[in-house]
């Protein structure tokens, strides 16, 4: 049974809602791919997906405490709402974590990622990242063009990729 705490917790605006691959892809425009990431340089279906995405440029990221001096302030960065220019793009090689993304109603979903997934946040959805009890996530970066990672906190309504994005997905509230 739920106590109280959880309860209200889903009335919180911060509440996010745990959801299926089907769901967010609906309604967000979320993409998912699964990976064999045991053998990736010789995974001629990871390459052909690469192709097929247009990537350009790739890097590995590994956030915990023991790879991050800064662990606590980077994941405040993660977890603060914001949006990007460009699609936001994340194979986990090891280790988990959560995306968090609005939907149409500007509740937050919830989406645990573990090995193997790979996930594309559309530019201009408002999303952000954190770890899970495992305090552990290996990750490569994605990208197709020049690599630009800035977040743009919210609110970031006027962004060119925020209004194309609701072009899309337009908001129900
Ligand atoms: C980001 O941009 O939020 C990150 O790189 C952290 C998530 S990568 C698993
Ligand atoms: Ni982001």
């Amino acid at each position: 049974m739920l106590d109280d705490s959880e309860v209200v917790s889903q009335f919180d605006r911060n509440y996010a809602r745990p959801v299926s691959e089907g769901e967010v892809r609906e309604k967000v425009g979320l993409t998912y791919h699964h990976v064999n990431v045991d053998d990736l340089e010789h995974d001629d279906e990871f390459n052909k997906l690469k192709k097929e995405m247009g990537i350009t440029y790739q890097d590995n990221v590994v956030i915990s405490p023991s790879s991050m001096p800064n662990y606590e302030d980077k994941l405040k960065i993660f977890f603060c709402e914001h949006l990007h220019a460009d699609d936001e793009i994340r194979l986990v090689k090891d280790g988990s974590g959560y995306f968090d993304i609005r939907d149409d109603h500007d509740n937050w979903l919830r989406i645990w990622v573990q090995k193997g997934d790979l996930i594309t946040l559309p530019a201009g959805s408002y999303h952000r990242f954190t770890t899970d009890d495992k305090h552990f996530i290996n990750a490569i970066r994605l990208f197709v063009g020049d690599p630009v990672w800035t977040p743009l906190n919210r609110p970031a309504d006027d962004h060119f990729s925020r209004l194309e994005y609701l072009r899309k997905h337009p908001l129900n509230v």
